[in-house]
């Protein structure tokens, strides 16, 4: 009885629900490098990568273990570019009794998969991902007959039904969020820990100059490739992050600085997102770091609440949602993400920063794709549909589960609040506060109307006026209404004026 079990690139986990019951003396594991993959966005070459030289450390690593692998590779002649065509390859090849494969992170896979054992003529097995701490079918029962879903509440559930963090039935602290400790500015002089990832192997090495080739028209820099590709690469990243990371990361986690993109950031949503980590196992090791190392509580909160509150809320929301969720847009917005989000080329100088750091790392922090780019897209109207795939391609940890709910939810308010209370429009105020991006910028933070007035400014009250129908019911943007209706006339008009002008010379 031969068992054929599919890896796709993003479950490179031994514990992977699809292997758990291995007979490595009958049954064979296919994993496939397809161009469908490495094209249905055009993905930073960075992430390429990632993917396929973690791909490759894992099936040498299962092959040590002595399991048969089935390894198709994306310059293999015959390969037909996608998981259906090499599912069908490998099984006229190999005649496997049936199939097994753990469900995929995206919609669009899952619909395929569901059409395999028809299409195939062998049984296919779907698991569930049992890597994620909430399953679908328990978000569901969670979400079921709420009004509203809202984070906070998911996250205490989970965290008392995990037990983590908690102090028998009360959250260790006493409060269940430290939030309000989160949102230092960065001091002018202060060391950040440099993110020195181990140098490429032979078998990255191959796949940097196999990307290189095929990939070269993609945004990013493929030059200064530093992600761990194994498990043991990314336990040390995360044993790199506690030590001189997590002290700090509650106090900064919001800061943002010139010349810096990872802060005192973890760095571990690739790895974790890829399988390379399990989100439990990080869970357990920040939590000891508060009980055996002395780390801050409101880092290990801040941290936790992160992967135990947002990553599984926003992944219980898109399967919750899908597929109807991706064609939201609540705000009608329909204006196309300006050209200088492929080229870093504006003399707005936080997003010029923000874009041309993703360019080299493949990496921003939460608070650069929430509160500068993404705050920026929200604000001139992006068409979701563009937002969507430039955050599903520029960085090295986006899969549509995670980055969907992230850009159309948190950041673009097209599911109409289902997601996140209220939009998180903001002027230019919010970036002078928490950066220093602003001080060598060509427009006046300070200044919301005149020619050179900082365009976040005008853009901001242009956004909640041309909403106010829909947003000024809103109990927690009402303050902000009634500042905009203060001010006279004449200076609400030349406000809009300004932010038409910076609307019209986008594109
Ligand atoms: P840290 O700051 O060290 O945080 C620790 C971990 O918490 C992260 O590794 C991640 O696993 C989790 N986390 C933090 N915030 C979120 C969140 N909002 N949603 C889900 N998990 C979270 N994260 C992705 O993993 N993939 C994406 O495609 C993605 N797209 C995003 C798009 C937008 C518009 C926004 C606003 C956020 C997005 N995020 C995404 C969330 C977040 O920005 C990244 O997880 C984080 O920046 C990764 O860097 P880090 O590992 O250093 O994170
Ligand atoms: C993102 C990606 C890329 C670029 N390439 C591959 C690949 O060649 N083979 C593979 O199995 N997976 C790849 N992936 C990850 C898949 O897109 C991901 O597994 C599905 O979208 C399901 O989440
Ligand atoms: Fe960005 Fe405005 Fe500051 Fe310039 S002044 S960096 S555009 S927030």
């Amino acid at each position: 009885m031969t068992v054929l079990r599919f890896v796709l690139g993003d479950q490179l986990d031994r514990k992977i629900s699809s292997l758990k019951d291995i007979d490595p003396d009958a049954d064979v594991v296919l994993m496939a490098e397809v161009a469908d993959e490495a094209t249905y966005v055009p993905h930073h070459p960075k992430k390429i990568a990632l993917i396929l030289s973690a791909m490759r450390h894992f099936a040498a690593e299962l092959e040590r273990e002595g399991v048969r692998v089935h390894y198709v590779r994306l310059d293999d002649g015959a390969n037909t570019g996608s998981f259906t065509g090499e599912l069908k390859r490998a099984i006229e090849r190999l005649e496997p009794d049936r199939v097994v494969v753990t469900e995929p992170g995206e919609w669009r896979v899952e619909q395929d998969m569901k059409a395999w054992e028809k299409a195939l003529g062998v049984p296919v097995e779907i698991r569930a991902d049992d890597r994620f701490l909430c399953s679908r079918e328990e978000f569901r029962d969670w979400a079921d007959g709420r009004k509203q879903l809202r984070m906070e509440h998911f996250y205490r559930e989970m965290r008392k039904r995990t037990g983590i963090l908690m102090d028998g039935d009360k959250p260790v602290g006493g409060d269940w969020n430290y939030d309000e400790q989160n949102r230092k500015a960065l001091p002018k002089r202060i060391a950040t820990p440099d993110f020195d990832g181990a140098d490429p192997d032979d078998v990255t090495a191959e796949v940097l100059a196999l990307v290189a080739d095929r990939f070269a028209g993609n945004f990013g820099d493929l030059e200064g490739f530093r992600f761990p590709v194994t498990r043991q690469d990314a336990l040390q990243l995360l044993d790199r992050f506690i030590e001189r990371g997590l002290g700090r990361f509650g106090d900064y986690q919001d800061a943002m600085a010139v010349g810096e993109p990872f802060l005192f950031h973890s760095l571990v949503s690739p790895a974790l997102n890829i399988g390379l980590l399990r989100p439990r196992e990080v869970l357990e090791r920040i939590e000891a770091a508060y009980h055996d190392k002395g780390a801050p509580l409101n880092a290990v909160e801040g941290f936790i609440r992160q992967i135990l509150g947002w990553r599984e809320y926003v992944r219980g929301i898109y399967w919750l949602r899908m597929p109807e969720y991706a064609d939201t847009n609540a705000l009608g917005a329909d204006r196309p993400l300006p050209d200088f989000f492929w080229t870093a080329e504006t003399d707005m100088r936080c997003l010029a920063e923000v874009i041309d750091q993703t360019r080299r790392e493949a990496y921003a922090h939460h608070i650069q794709r929430l509160m500068v780019t993404g705050c920026f897209a929200l604000l001139i109207g992006a068409d979701p549909d563009d937002v969507n795939e430039w955050y599903l391609a520029v960085y090295a940890d986006a899969f549509e589960w995670v980055q969907l709910p992230n850009t159309h939810g948190m950041v673009l308010h097209a599911d109409g609040g289902y997601l996140g209370s209220k939009p998180y429009a903001a002027s230019g105020k919010y970036i002078d506060r928490m950066s220093d991006y602003c001080s060598g910028c060509r427009y006046d933070v300070k200044d919301t109307e005149g020619d050179n007035a900082c365009p976040f400014n005008s853009l901001y009250w242009h956004f909640l006026d041309r909403h106010a129908e829909r947003l000024r019911g809103n109990r927690r943007m009402a303050m902000i209404y009634k500042t905009w209706e203060r001010f006279d006339e004449e200076r609400r008009a030349a406000i809009l004026k300004r932010a038409e002008h910076v609307l019209e010379t986008l594109t």
